[in-house]
């Protein structure tokens, strides 16, 4: 039916969406990240309901930040460089304990921003990976070598059960619906690039604020 044609994901939109992300000048349009979230989202999605809990979160996320970026202030969420100016200029960022500002923009991107780094190293596992290799494994030491060190001991717990249960390899490849394996791994060898530019930019300017600890 319609309906699960356009359920049907595509790897392809996500890198699309993160190489629309950068500007002439290397600033980076807040509305194709949230895009590429989507995407992903839509991926975790069809993987299964142990994700669910993942997806719900990044899902909040997503909302928080399209609410500000159409909101009355909307014009000041078009890129993160500028919604880091405008709430940094503003006092709308709780910088040391979450306050009256829980929700702000810069701290609900700085996870995503956390995740982005997970997906970059689990990506770069899967690209190199052998037709052996197990997406579990990948996974895990792609989330231990980063996104853990940001989350309390039930959350890493419950992500390490719901990695157990990721589809080998070939089924992976499949749901990310791209292709051959070989070209899967081209699709991965080109967005890679992009995804780490976008990640060290965005890294760039939070350190550049000191925002890179934002409760
Ligand atoms: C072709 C490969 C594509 C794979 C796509 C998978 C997309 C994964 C999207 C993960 C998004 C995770 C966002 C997490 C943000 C976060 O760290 N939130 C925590 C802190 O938020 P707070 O507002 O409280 O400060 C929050 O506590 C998180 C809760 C949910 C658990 C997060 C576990 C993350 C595991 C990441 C790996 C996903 C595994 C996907 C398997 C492919």
């Amino acid at each position: 039916s319609g309906a699960s044609v356009d359920q049907r994901f595509c790897f392809q939109e996500v890198f699309d969406s993160f190489k629309l992300c950068l500007s002439e000048n290397k600033e980076v349009y807040l509305e194709h990240y949230v895009d590429g979230w989507r995407g992903l989202v839509k991926f975790l999605n069809c993987l299964g309901s142990v994700f669910g809990f993942i997806a719900k979160d990044a899902v909040n996320k997503v909302q928080v930040l399209v609410a500000l970026m159409s909101g009355e202030s909307g014009s000041q969420y078009a890129t993160i460089q500028s919604m880091v100016k405008y709430e940094l200029d503003n006092g709308l960022v709780d910088v040391t304990k979450r306050g009256s500002h829980p929700e702000s923009g810069c701290r609900t991107l700085l996870r995503l921003h956390r995740a982005l780094r997970w997906l970059e190293l689990f990506l770069e596992r899967l690209r190199t990976s052998g037709e052996d290799g197990k997406t579990s494994v990948m996974c895990a030491e792609a989330y231990n070598e980063s996104l853990s060190q940001h989350h309390p001991w039930v959350i890493r717990k419950a992500a390490g059960v719901a990695f157990c249960v990721l589809p080998g390899r070939p089924a992976f490849f499949e749901v990310m619906n791209v292709g051959s394996t070989e070209q899967v791994v081209a699709m991965l060898g080109g967005a890679l690039p992009l995804i780490s530019e976008v990640y060290n930019i965005t890294e760039e300017l939070y350190a550049q604020h000191n925002l890179l600890d934002l409760p």
